[in-house]
């Protein structure tokens, strides 16, 4: 069984980013010897940091799939062959995505048609203001390899207009809680599959597995595995799950219903 998991709004609580609640169970998964794969919008900075916190070895995912981070001891044990791979620190790098300079020149070129606001307009004050994150947190939040989270001033018709502008740079833009995230065309599934792939071969048979999400920027990793998981929105509410096939609906958002979801996506693949 392999575990793959958005971060806000789903391992972390949407409000105060507190993953507390979910310590019995991520301490079940290291047990059982179950890997847990942190898959987020999130950037390298923010999301080594939190492995670190959790004393996470396994593979993760930046930033809506656009980065794949395979520590190096992890990669050797998985046998994972990377040519395209690029080292920094103890990790090996994948690029997927877009480089966030073109990204934000393509943006440049919009702002005359369009409003909004992206992380590059933003200082860590704005950052700060608008995630509730702290500042050294939204710091890290704006060290961004290959996608752009901004803040849309405009309808949903304009918001469709754009990103027919964008899918003429082959970009694209996908919807995360807070933001709209402008980056290239992979997403959390291509990784998801990727990794399950990776583990796989690894075990010579098929892994069952699991994810757990609460945005439509989730939607093609909770398509990619076994058991999906949805998490509700601090009103209660779920994303639409278009047509997601066994779904288990978490009873509680954030730390407390990741925990409980965990055990009833783990019981009933076992
Ligand atoms: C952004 O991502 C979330 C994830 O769904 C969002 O769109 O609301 C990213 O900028 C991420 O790097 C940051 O940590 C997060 C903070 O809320 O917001
Ligand atoms: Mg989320
Ligand atoms: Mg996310």
């Amino acid at each position: 069984i392999a575990v793959f998991t958005d971060l806000d709004g789903t391992l972390l609580n949407h409000h105060d980013y507190s993953y507390q609640a979910a310590m019995p169970a991520i301490k079940n998964l290291k047990e059982r010897d179950i890997p847990l794969v942190l898959v987020s919008s999130k950037t390298q900075a923010e999301m080594n940091a939190l492995c670190a916190e959790l004393a996470l070895s396994s593979p993760y995912v930046c930033e809506n799939g656009s980065v794949i981070v395979m520590p190096k001891p992890e990669c050797e044990r998985l046998g994972a062959s990377l040519e395209n791979a690029e080292a920094k620190g103890g990790d090996y790098l994948l690029y997927r995505g877009a480089n966030r300079r073109d990204i934000l020149t393509v943006l440049e070129g919009l702002k005359a048609e369009f409003n909004f606001t992206g992380f590059a307009d933003m200082s860590v004050q704005d950052v700060v203001d608008c995630t509730g994150l702290n500042e050294a947190a939204a710091s890290k939040a704006m060290i961004r390899a290959a996608s752009e989270p901004l803040l849309w001033h405009q309808d949903d018709a304009a918001m469709d207009e754009f990103a027919r502008q964008l899918g003429k740079h082959k970009l694209r833009v996908l919807k995360g809680g807070r933001f709209y995230h402008v980056m290239a065309a992979c997403d959390k599934g291509d990784a998801v599959r990727y990794l399950l792939s990776l583990y796989e071969s690894y075990y010579g048979a098929k892994v069952a597995s699991v994810a757990l999400g609460d945005s439509p920027n989730d939607l093609q990793m909770l398509k990619a595995v076994d058991q999906a998981v949805l998490m509700p929105h601090p009103d209660g509410t779920y994303m639409h799950d278009d047509g997601l096939k066994n779904v288990i609906r978490a009873p509680f958002q954030g730390a407390r219903g990741w925990r409980e979801s965990v055990e009833t996506a783990l019981a009933s693949l076992t």
